[in-house]
């Protein structure tokens, strides 16, 4: 047993015993029935508000010690990365999952290096980025022990006009399948800012993680058709592997540029490079900004950082495609990419994930100083990871 685990075993162990249905959705009668603490007739027989009726439907999946979805997140800077002093110049965001390949970690993040910091989509132009996130490449870095970390340098640059990704390359996602490994990413034609934050999904291939990765310069997961909730946008690709496919999760922005509604969208292929066939249930869940899943169980879980209604939740789809709040939690990390061991393994009892590198975005008020940073975060979302550096 882990340290949560033994803490709240016994607690567990009633909750168990008491209430077989941990993941169990009531409707209002049964919710009445169920509750096992004072109902008097006096209070069955009263009207309830909204709040109060909400509160017995899920009443045994949102208290924290109760619920293997529900974690604290502990943060630590990490060694080995230069940040030009921190004048906005350089700017590491947006990791992918983390893998373990070689003996060591590796991860993939938009990197940006340019002249002076985002200066919006009016003043950029072919050196000047608009976005912390315009005029990037993909670059990696690896590491032993989850903390110190070696840049290797580019894994994916910015191929030539006009192919996808020309204006900036960033956020992507790794995937291992068959023995090789694709990364998936948004590929910009343009700066982010222009009209929205619109671009499709690009992916490039290699026989190693530390490449040399070949572009397919095609888009492989396209924008919707006009009309559609994800027609701008395909951001934050996300590949897992499922009942012998590849479950690609996506963020779009249903209504750029106006007020901004997020929610995320599943691709499904039977191959890497697609064609990637999009669910009709799309979007799968309506809350979030970036993209982080992981097996769980026999399901997925997903954190829905900090857009939507639904945002600060960890939430679960035992079928992978309707997802349920699972457990609400504070101070997610932004961007996470967690360590997923089981990521690509098809498994059926998903163990779930204990730590990742996240980003901060600097917060200064100048806009000119805007860079981001890569942090490691800890959490207990796990049932005994098989992770080779504990
Ligand atoms: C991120 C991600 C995508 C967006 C931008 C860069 O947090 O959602 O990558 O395009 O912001």
């Amino acid at each position: 047993l882990n340290s949560k685990s033994k803490v709240i075993a016994c607690f567990s162990l009633c909750l168990l015993i008491s209430s077989c249905s941990s993941k169990k959705t009531l409707n209002e009668d049964e919710a009445q029935e169920s509750f096992p603490y004072t109902i008097t007739d006096n209070t069955k027989n009263r009207q309830l508000s909204a709040a109060a009726k909400r509160s017995f439907y899920h009443y045994s999946d949102i208290h924290p010690s109760g619920n293997e979805l529900y974690t604290q997140f502990k943060y630590t800077p990490l060694k080995g990365l230069d940040y030009h002093g921190g004048d906005g110049t350089i700017s590491r965001r947006d990791p992918s999952k983390v893998i373990f390949e070689n003996g060591k970690y590796y991860v993939w993040y938009t990197y940006r290096h340019t002249p002076v910091p985002p200066r919006g989509a009016d003043q950029s132009n072919d050196t000047i980025p608009s976005t912390d996130w315009d005029l990037s490449e993909i670059w990696y870095a690896t590491s032993e022990d989850g903390f110190i970390w070696e840049e290797q340098g580019v894994a994916i640059p910015r191929p030539p006009k006009p192919h996808a990704g020309w204006r900036s390359v960033s956020t992507a996602d790794i995937l291992k399948w068959k023995g090789k490994y694709y990364l998936y990413y948004q590929g910009f034609l343009e700066a982010s800012g222009k009209r929205g934050d619109y671009c499709p999904v690009a992916a490039s291939y290699a026989d190693s993680p530390d490449g040399p990765w070949t572009a397919t310069n095609e888009i492989i997961v396209p924008n919707g058709a006009k009309g559609s909730w994800d027609q701008y946008a395909i951001h934050d690709p996300y590949p897992l592997v499922h009942n012998g496919k590849i479950y690609l999760y996506y963020k779009s922005a249903f209504n750029r540029p106006a007020p901004v509604w997020v929610g995320a969208g599943l691709a499904i292929a039977d191959n890497p490079l697609g064609p990637f066939e999009k669910h009709p249930l799309n979007p799968v869940t309506t809350s979030g900004h970036e993209t982080t899943l992981f097996p769980f169980d026999k399901g997925v879980a997903a954190m829905i950082t900090k857009d939507g209604t639904e945002h600060f939740t960890i939430q679960y789809a035992e079928d992978w495609v309707n997802f349920e709040i699972a457990s609400i939690v504070e101070l997610m990390p932004a961007a996470a990419g967690p360590f997923v061991p089981d990521a690509f393994t098809d498994t059926k009892d998903g163990r779930g994930i204990t730590w990742g590198l996240s980003h901060f975005v600097n917060a200064s008020t100048d806009p000119k100083k805007r860079y981001s940073i890569l942090a490691r975060f800890d959490c207990d979302l796990s049932k005994d990871v098989d992770d080779p550096a504990m």
